[in-house]
């Protein structure tokens, strides 16, 4: 990759939680520039990072269970070491890629990002992770790949609530190539500079912060370049209900709730909610990559 983003800290930071918080309100500074590095004039931002608390513990990991309780209960049953990704399809160098031998290779980086669920509830994470990009490019696109499909480790013994029918499982989610190659289009590996925990998706889960939650997979075990847009879960389950794309949009309504304003985690039952933004806030990073698309028909 060409491009890097300008940032302060880096995973050799791993600082605690109280020290990275003393610096967030940089840290929102150089995230909302964004990409200064092409000297791009955008308003530094106050965005309150949300805690390793309320991180952990409201989770949306079905595989062990749905209640939001349930992935912090359960999760620790689930074993990530030794930990693979088979990469396939459309590659120059298809393979099984150990974990740590994809981690030597990448470079770590800290992302401040807005997250924000279908549900309607949205949090800010300072992430550490790597552009999927550069695992991408280790592997090597081939030509005529346009699609990337991404799959969840299935271990039923280590996953109790893949008894219950709710997905199909293995959890399974994709992302147009160019979005796939998008700089903001992140693997993440770690919160607040400490490893992922399993309940949000060690050892390596996708993070997409213009599209809704579910499209950011977790505990990543296969991703497969193609040149069909892949089958995903949430839209097998409902495809009136989950589209493809699902960005992030005000504009365009869940047929069950409205989808104009967000409920942030950490402010109380009664917080006033908030106006929930065109992809979430990154519009001008992303908006291109949808010209000419009805997006309430690609939703
Ligand atoms: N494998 C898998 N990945 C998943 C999910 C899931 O149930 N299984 N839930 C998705 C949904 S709906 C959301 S909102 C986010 C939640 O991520 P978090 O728990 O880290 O906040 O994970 C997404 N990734
Ligand atoms: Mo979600």
């Amino acid at each position: 990759m060409a491009h890097r983003w300008t940032n302060d800290l880096t995973h050799a930071d791993a600082t605690p939680e109280a020290a990275f918080l003393n610096r967030r309100h940089f840290m929102a500074g150089a995230m909302g520039l964004g990409l200064a590095a092409m000297a791009r004039p955008v308003a530094a931002e106050e965005l309150e990072l949300n805690s390793w608390e309320e991180i952990t513990n409201y989770n949306n990991y079905y595989e062990f269970g749905t209640r939001k309780e349930d992935p912090a209960k359960y999760a620790h049953r689930l074993t990530t070491e030794p930990w693979s990704v088979k990469i396939d399809g459309l590659v120059e160098r298809p393979g099984d890629y150990d974990f740590k031998d994809i981690l030597s290779e990448m470079t770590i980086e800290e992302r401040i990002y807005r997250f924000r669920c279908v549900e309607a509830w949205s949090m800010v994470v300072p992430w550490n992770g790597f552009e999927l990009a550069d695992l991408l490019n280790m592997a090597g696109v081939k030509e005529g790949a346009k699609y990337v499909a991404f799959e969840t480790l299935y271990r039923p013994e280590e996953m109790p609530g893949t008894q219950f029918p709710v997905l199909q499982w293995p959890y399974r989610e994709g992302l147009r190539l160019d979005e796939a190659m998008h700089p903001l289009t992140l693997m993440a590996t770690g919160i607040y500079g400490k490893p992922i925990p399993n309940q949000n998706g060690a050892p390596l889960r996708l993070v997409v912060p213009w599209k809704y939650g579910f499209k950011s997979i977790k505990s990543i075990v296969r991703i497969t370049l193609t040149d069909k847009e892949p089958p995903t879960s949430w839209n097998m389950a409902n495809a009136g209900e989950y589209g493809f794309y699902s960005n992030v949009n005000p504009n365009v309504d869940h047929p069950r709730w409205s989808q104009t304003s967000e409920r942030r985690l950490g402010g109380g039952l009664f917080a006033k909610r908030q106006p929930t933004l065109m992809f979430n806030g990154y519009e001008k990073e992303v908006a291109g990559l949808y010209e000419g698309m009805d997006l309430s028909k690609y939703y």
